[in-house]
C-alpha cells in the first residue's frame, strides 16, 4: 500500500512516526544537488562479508561529518570527510524544517536497479536511542519499504521522489526494518542522504 500522496504527510504508526515532504526541494534545486553530489562526493565501494563470503557492497557510499568520529555498520568502518558547502546547506535546510541538529550524513549512490540496501535498521549504538534520521532523495524514484519486526500487517512502502525529505522518528529504528530493494525495471541513478546525529 502506498501511504503517501500529499505534499506533507505525518504518519503515526505503532512505535514510529514518519513525516514525508514530497517537494522539499523543487525540481530545479533537486537537479542541481543531484549533479553536484554525483560529481563532487568522494564515493567509495566497500566490501561486505555475509556468512563468510565477501562481496562488493551493492551501491556506492560516502560519509561526511563535522567531526572525525568513524561510523560503523554491517562490519564496515567509515571515516568521515569534512562537510562540503552543499552538504552544509542541505543540512541547515533540514535542521530548520525539523528542529533537530545533525552531525553526520551517510550518502548512498544507487547506480541502477541492481543496486540496493537490504533490510536493516539504523540502530547503531553511536546513534543513541530513538534517533531522528532525515533522509533526502535525488534522482530516480525508488520505493522505501518498511516493516514492523513483530506486527505482521505493518508493512508499507513510500516512493521516495526527487527532492523529497523523509523523517524517521520515535522508536522506528528499534521496532522497524527498512530497505531499498533491487528491481529488474530499468532505472536511473539515485542519490540518498541520511542525516544522523552521532553521540
Ligand atoms: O536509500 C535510502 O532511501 C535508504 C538509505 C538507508 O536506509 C541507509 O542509508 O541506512
Amino acid at each position: 500500500m502506498d501511504l503517501f500522496s500529499n505534499e506533507k504527510t505525518i504518519l503515526k504508526l505503532p512505535n514510529a512516526e514518519l513525516i514525508y515532504i514530497s517537494n522539499f526541494y523543487n525540481t530545479e534545486k533537486a537537479n542541481h544537488y543531484f549533479e553536484v553530489l554525483k560529481n563532487t562526493i568522494k564515493w567509495q565501494q566497500d566490501d561486505i562479508t555475509i556468512f563468510g563470503k565477501t562481496y562488493k557492497q551493492p551501491r556506492l557510499t560516502a560519509l561526511y561529518a563535522d567531526n572525525n568520529k568513524p561510523y560503523s555498520y554491517s562490519n564496515i568502518v567509515m571515516k568521515p570527510h569534512r562537510f562540503t558547502e552543499e552538504l552544509l546547506t542541505i543540512k541547515s535546510d533540514i535542521e530548520s524544517e525539523v528542529q533537530h541538529k545533525f552531525t553526520s550524513v551517510l550518502l548512498n549512490l544507487y547506480r541502477n536497479g541492481n543496486d540496493s540496501n537490504g533490510w536493516h535498521a539504523d540502530n547503531e549504538k553511536a546513534l543513541g536511542s530513538n534517533p531522528v534520521i532525515a533522509s533526502v532523495s535525488f534522482g530516480a524514484t525508488r520505493p522505501f519499504h518498511f516493516k514492523h519486526r513483530t506486527i505482521k500487517d505493518e508493512r508499507h512502502k513510500i516512493p521516495l521522489e526527487h527532492g523529497s525529505l523523509l523523517l524517521m522518528k520515535d522508536e522506528m529504528q528499534h521496532f522497524w526494518l527498512h530497505q531499498i530493494a533491487k528491481t529488474k525495471t530499468v532505472i536511473d541513478e539515485r542519490i540518498n542522504l541520511t542525516f544522523r546525529t552521532l553521540i
